[in-house]
């Protein structure tokens, strides 16, 4: 039986157990990224593992999420990162220099080789044929280290694209479509790859919008093919010595295949507040827009950047709309400016952003009380902008634009020629906003800020674990309601304690006061417990309020596993009807822990017994080995130090 792409890379990369769906692997890690958001939890446990030299080939420290600097704090974690990178053999993306995803294709990214991200939208080089894996901060401090990365041997999921795209019709629109048909757990322990005769039509940046949100669909990453698009992509950013071909086999036997006729697509659109939420955008034309953002890391390549200036040259952005860009790197940023491109933008209203995450993140902009706004990024989840009474929409830039000048939701498709760009023969290139680590550490001082405080690490797993069900909560809750990320709390990723406060609060504002006072306890959840980022601060502030065990109907990858890396046992219903049984409050024991924890890794159930309500249900906790040693140990810095 042949080899699809990701098995092939895989098959470079393993380093233990087998190729087959389900099984553990852990494979090497080539390169590492991080974001400021994610990195200074991950270079303090990188520290706390002691490796004085990142091991990796290549690991890059992204500054771009974290660039509101209305306090000491968030200026604080770039200058520690910016030393403790220096001192350790990372690359330092100075503030400036774009967004992570975006940087990481245009200069380092590599066909064929591994990528470990401290951010979920690590995927995006899988637009050029890497193996783009988003995962916790420790997991990649691991990485960083040397160490293996586990994961649980994907599905392979072929997704054939078909023709052509028809004006107006953009990349966002096909993974929109993807997303409307797998939903947002579709993907979940699943890689997507890409293939077709609509690939010869779709360009790196075009490929890295799809490979991008694929994140969205829950899916362990999602992967092109490394062709002569590729390479010609490559070329232009005078890197094409590091281009290799990379196609799957002839014979690949696939474990799902979904085909999409491109000719058919029209301009599409996620409603509030989830990305598989999605219709035509024709079905809410004429809706008025308060807010248009355009950038992020899934559309703010220059040739998004190109189309939205060639919409808006000449015009006037509607009175009654705020429109802000944000180009994706300091490469697009440069080469808007010296094309004019700029200017068009400028001329016509929009307001100019630095090269970062921004509005995506509730990182300013916040839209006025009960907006509609329309975005480029990837997320629309409840409360993310930073306004919990605004709805987000998610469209390509094209129709963010179109809408921006008319005032409402526009279906460009309905009139008009959409703008002709084509790819540039080669990018600007001049790196000097990324520092180079020093040739010896021993000159470098790490500097640390106050507002850098303790995390918290748990205590080996108790014989038997007694507590009352603190929150029960439906669906799809996201690392967005367990962790809020906003301009006010995001300065605030390295103080577990102060973020602690604000768990679950877009759920259940009282749940941090009801976690206290009960001594921590168990969190019921529904199917998919915790989609969307990698923040392990969505497992940290849980363990900081004595969180035991999240018992759920299903989970999201990054979630479970940054949970079991803090020692938190993540638990599924074995019948999803338990749910119901339990209610708010409910005093739940789960005995022997050991030797249940042992036994679910042969695949046995676990019992917990409802003491309140005097039944007793089983559950399941589907761990290896490896991860049952890890939870025993009380989390993975315990589980690791047990060897130093
Ligand atoms: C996101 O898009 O949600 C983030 C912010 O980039 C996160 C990382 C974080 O929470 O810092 C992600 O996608 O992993
Ligand atoms: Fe940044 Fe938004 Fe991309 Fe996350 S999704 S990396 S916040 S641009």
């Amino acid at each position: 039986m042949g080899l699809s792409i990701s098995q092939k890379i895989i098959r470079e990369h393993i380093l233990s157990g087998e190729m087959k769906e389900g099984s553990e692997i852990s494979i090497r890690i080539d390169q590492t990224l991080t974001q400021d958001s994610t990195g200074t939890m991950a270079y303090l446990q990188f520290e706390a593992i002691g490796v004085p030299r990142v091991k990796t080939e290549l690991s890059v420290a992204y500054i771009d999420h974290n660039t509101i600097q209305s306090g000491f704090e968030n200026a604080d974690d770039h200058k520690y990162i910016q030393t403790v990178a220096k001192k350790h053999g990372i690359r330092f993306s100075r503030p400036g220099n774009g967004v992570c995803h975006q940087v990481h294709i245009e200069r380092y990214g590599i066909p064929g080789k591994t990528l470990l991200g401290s951010d979920s939208h690590t995927p995006t080089c899988g637009g050029i044929g890497m193996l783009a894996i988003g995962a916790g901060g420790l997991d990649v401090a691991v990485a960083m280290g040397g160490g293996p990365y586990y994961l649980s041997m994907p599905k392979i999921c072929q997704v054939i694209l078909k023709g052509r795209l028809a004006p107006w019709a953009t990349a966002k629109d096909i993974i929109l479509e993807l997303l409307r048909i797998m939903s947002v757990k579709g993907g979940v322990g699943k890689i997507i790859e890409y293939s077709g005769d609509g690939l010869a039509f779709l360009s790196v940046p075009e490929r890295a919008t799809i490979t991008n949100m694929g994140a969205e669909l829950g899916a362990t990453t999602s992967i092109f093919p490394s062709d002569e698009v590729t390479r010609s992509f490559l070329a232009a950013q005078g890197r094409e010595g590091v281009w290799v071909s990379l196609i799957p086999d002839d014979d690949v036997v696939y474990d799902q295949t979904i085909e999409i006729d491109l000719s058919i697509l029209k301009p599409l659109v996620a409603k509030p507040h989830m990305p598989d939420n999605v219709v035509s955008v024709a079905e809410i034309a004429g809706l008025k827009v308060d807010q248009v953002c355009i950038g992020s890391c899934t559309n703010s390549s220059l040739m998004d950047m190109l189309k939205v200036a060639a919409i808006l040259k000449g015009k006037t952005v509607h009175p009654d709309v705020s429109l802000v860009i944000a180009p994706g790197s300091k490469q697009v940023f440069t080469m808007l400016a010296d094309s004019g491109a700029l200017t068009d933008m400028i001329s016509a209203g929009a307001r100019i952003l630095e090269c970062a995450c921004g509005p995506c993140i509730g990182m300013g902009q916040s839209p006025r009380t009960d907006a509609v706004s329309l975005r480029t990024n990837n997320r629309n989840f409840y409360a993310r902008s930073g306004t919990a009474s605004a709805s987000i929409y998610l469209v390509s830039p094209e129709v963010a634009a179109v809408s921006a000048l008319s005032g409402v939701v526009m279906d460009p498709s309905q009139g008009g020629e959409p703008p002709v760009i084509s790819m540039p023969s080669s990018f600007t290139v001049n790196d000097n906003l990324v520092e180079l680590p020093a040739a010896s550490a021993s000159d470098i001082v790490v500097v640390r800020g106050p507002n850098i405080k303790p995390f918290p690490i748990n205590v080996p797993l108790p014989e038997s674990l007694l507590g009352k069900t603190i929150v029960k909560l439906g669906d799809n809750i996201t690392t967005d309601h367990i962790m809020p990320s906003n301009a006010k709390l995001l300065p605030y990723r390295s103080n577990i304690p102060y973020l602690a406060d604000f768990c679950l609060t877009p759920s259940d504002p009282e749940f941090p006061a009801r976690a206290k006072a009960n001594n921590g306890g168990f969190i019921v959840g529904g199917s998919n417990y915790g989609q969307g980022s990698s923040r392990e601060h969505a497992a940290l502030a849980p363990l900081q309020l004595g969180v035991k065990g999240v018992i759920a109907i299903s989970f999201a990858r990054i979630h479970m596993a940054n949970l079991i890396n803090n020692g938190i046992l993540p638990l599924t219903f074995v019948s999803p009807s338990d749910y119901d049984r339990i209610d708010l409050l409910d005093e739940l024991e789960m005995k022997d822990a050991h030797a249940q924890i042992a036994s679910a890794v042969m695949g046995n159930p676990i019992t917990i017994d409802n003491l309140s309500k005097g039944f007793s249900f089983s559950v399941n906790s589907t761990i290896s080995e490896r991860q049952a040693s890890i939870l025993l140990a009380g989390g993975l810095l315990n589980f690791t130090r047990q060897f130093t």
